[in-house]
């Protein structure tokens, strides 16, 4: 019981996790979309253009070598960096750690910054 995350955080953790386990599987990582979102020009591969855009290096991800990510590729690479401890769960505090960097937002931990 001591996540220590944003309300917001703890919302949209919440909105993604369909079934309410607790944690996110690779079907609810799928689900939130973060593929459609990176693929600007919506050919359902992630160019390395595409993958300028992303908050973190993709290393590693492209499994056939064809400097490209499929959807697939994209979710197995993103599902292995997200999921820190390797369960094969992702649990609030890494989504916060890493995925909610990819969503297009910061890691709450007191990242208070004034709206001027
Ligand atoms: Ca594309
Ligand atoms: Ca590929
Ligand atoms: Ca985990």
């Amino acid at each position: 019981m001591g996540l220590m995350l944003s309300s917001a955080a703890t919302a949209e953790f919440a909105a993604l996790d369909d079934d309410g386990s607790g944690f996110l599987g690779p079907e609810e990582l799928t689900a939130a979309g973060l593929f459609e979102q990176y693929d600007a020009n919506r050919d359902g591969l992630l160019t390395p253009d595409e993958l300028a855009n992303t908050p973190s290096a993709t290393s590693g991800w492209d499994v056939d070598g064809d400097s490209r990510l499929s959807e697939i590729e994209f979710h197995q690479g993103l599902y292995r960096r997200a999921d820190a401890d390797a369960n094969g769960a992702i649990d609030p505090e890494e989504y916060d750690t890493e995925l909610a960097e990819w969503l297009g937002r910061e890691p709450s931990p007191s990242a208070s910054r004034p709206a001027n």
